[in-house]
C-alpha cells in the first residue's frame, strides 16, 4: 500500500538517483497514471506506486546492471541492449529490497513498462500508456496517442508498440526479441476487436 511515508521515501530516493529532468518525468507519469486509473476504474494506489518506481534504475551504470542481472538471475541477453531494456526489469527487483514493494502486480507493471507484454494487467496497461503520453512528451504522434488513450487503453498500447518498433527499425537499433513478441501479440489483439 502506498502510504504518505512510503511516497516521501521513494521521492527522496528518486531525487538522489535521477537527473532533475527524469525526476520531473516520473512525477508527470505518476500524475497521468492516477488520471488514467480513475478514468478506467483501475487501482489508483497500485498505478501510482508503479509509476513512481518505473524509472528508478534508469541512470545506473552497466557495472550496476551487471551485478543486478547476476543477483536476480535476469536474462543476461538484456545486457547487450543497455539501460533501455534493463532499467524496468531491474527496478522491479530492486524495489522490494529498497522499499519493501513486493506486490506482484506493481512489480510486473514496472518490469514490462518499456517493452510491454502479451498479457498485461490493468495496472501494467495504465503505466505503459501513462509513460508514453505524460504531459511533457512532445514526439510526433503523441497527440494521436493521447486521443487513443482517452478512448481505449488497448488501442493506445498497440499504437505505442507500433510506433516504438518503427522508430527503432528506422534508427537501425537492435530490437529485443520480447519487444517483437509484444508487438505481434497486440497487433493481433487489436485486429480481433
Ligand atoms: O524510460 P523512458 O524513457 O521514460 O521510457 P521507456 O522505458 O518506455 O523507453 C525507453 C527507450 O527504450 C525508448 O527510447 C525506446 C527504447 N526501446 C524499447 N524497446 C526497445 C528499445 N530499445 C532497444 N534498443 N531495443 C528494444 O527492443
Ligand atoms: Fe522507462
Ligand atoms: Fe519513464
Amino acid at each position: 500500500m502506498l502510504t504518505n511515508t512510503l511516497r516521501h521515501k521513494i521521492v527522496s530516493t528518486l531525487q538522489g538517483e535521477l537527473s532533475s529532468k527524469r525526476y520531473v518525468h516520473v512525477l508527470r507519469v505518476e500524475e497521468k497514471a492516477i488520471t488514467l486509473a480513475k478514468q478506467y476504474g483501475v487501482d489508483v494506489a497500485q498505478c501510482q506506486l508503479a509509476a513512481l518506481l518505473h524509472d528508478l534504475t534508469k541512470e545506473w551504470t552497466m557495472e550496476q546492471y551487471k551485478e543486478a542481472v547476476e543477483k536476480y538471475q535476469l536474462d543476461g541477453a538484456m545486457l547487450s541492449y543497455g539501460s533501455e531494456i534493463l532499467h524496468g526489469p531491474v527496478a522491479a527487483c530492486v524495489c522490494g529490497e529498497w522499499f519493501g514493494v513486493t506486490d506482484d502486480v506493481v512489480c510486473e507493471a514496472i518490469a514490462y513498462h518499456t517493452i510491454g507484454k502479451e498479457d498485461m494487467s490493468d495496472v501494467a496497461k495504465v503505466l505503459f500508456v501513462a509513460d508514453y503520453i505524460e504531459d511533457g512528451r512532445t514526439f510526433e504522434g503523441v497527440d494521436e496517442a493521447r486521443r487513443l488513450a482517452n478512448e481505449n487503453l488497448d488501442e493506445a498500447i498497440a499504437y505505442k508498440l507500433q510506433q516504438t518498433l518503427a522508430y527503432l527499425a528506422n534508427k537501425g537499433l537492435r530490437i529485443y526479441p520480447d519487444t517483437v513478441l509484444a508487438y505481434n501479440a497486440w497487433v493481433n489483439k487489436i485486429k480481433e476487436r
